[in-house]
């Protein structure tokens, strides 16, 4: 089915409505159930912007989906790109406000922070770590604005992939010497459960995931830019947080993380 410009806009309205209210939406597929990956993309783009245009400040943009643990948890195939900007980071001793989301999910992700410019399609995991400054270890908070985080991905993809806040290690390191692939990450939660897995979950290898995003996004001619950050996609299923809740984690080689929810 076609989709005017101006039904695209709309619908890019409800999804930033719905983050600002916290108030839940249904999904797109519910009344246009052939919403194609490409039509998607292209509401993301027109909430991309609408969020510029409100003032907020483009800073990079993160894969999700890239590991199988999520792939799984989410019934999906293919690995969906969004876009990172300036409120969404909390600072290196900030805690998560609940109140501020739907229904946040914590994820454990490698974050690359860039020194050089890069565009696609042609870009390869080399070329990433060729041009990355830093890689740090990052929690993703991830909120749908569907309710109770029920969509198909191309919904998904309209609503910028959940993306709702995310936080970085104090400390990173340059990729040069470590081996992403095999970096192991272990996880505590306060409840006392814990996860383990490594870097290389994430299509075994997360420069990868970030070589897929450059290529992706060139599909509108952006780039990921130096001094923006991207998140490579979840290394474990997403934990659904309350308040209260605290999860600290280590990267091996790189650093630790830790996150509180008020
Ligand atoms: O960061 C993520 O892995 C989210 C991917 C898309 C699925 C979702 O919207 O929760
Ligand atoms: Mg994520």
């Amino acid at each position: 089915m076609v989709i005017e410009k101006a039904l695209m806009e709309e619908l890019a309205r409800k999804s930033i409505q719905a983050e600002k209210d916290r108030s839940p939406i249904s999904p797109i597929t519910e009344t246009i159930p052939d919403l194609t990956m490409e039509q998607a993309y292209q509401i993301q783009k027109i909430r991309e912007e609408l969020m510029i245009a409100e003032g907020h400040r483009l800073i990079g943009g993160k894969m999700g989906l890239t590991s199988v643990a999520k792939m799984k948890q989410m019934g999906a195939t293919e690995s969906p790109y969004g876009k990172l900007f300036d409120y969404m980071l909390l600072g290196p001793d900030e805690n998560l406000v609940f109140d501020e989301l739907i229904h946040p999910r914590v994820e454990g992700e490698i974050a690359f922070l860039m020194k050089k410019d890069l565009y696609g399609p042609f870009v390869t995991a080399a070329d990433v770590l060729d041009a990355t400054y830093l890689v740090l270890p990052a929690y993703e908070i991830i909120d749908s604005r569907y309710f109770g985080f029920r969509f198909k991905t191309t919904d998904s993809v309209a609503d910028n992939i959940s993306a709702a806040r995310f936080k970085l290690g104090k400390d990173g390191v340059a990729p040069g010497k470590l081996h992403l692939e095999e970096l192991g990450v272990a996880t505590r939660f306060s409840d006392g459960s814990e996860l383990f897995a490594t870097g290389g979950a994430v299509l075994g290898h997360p420069a990868r995931a970030v070589a897929m995003y450059v290529n992706l996004i060139s599909k509108f001619h952006d780039g990921l830019l130096k001094d923006q950050i991207i998140l490579s996609g979840a290394i474990t299923a997403a934990t659904p947080v309350g308040k209260g809740w605290s999860v600290r984690s280590q990267f091996q080689g790189i650093g630790e993380i830790s996150l509180s929810v008020d």
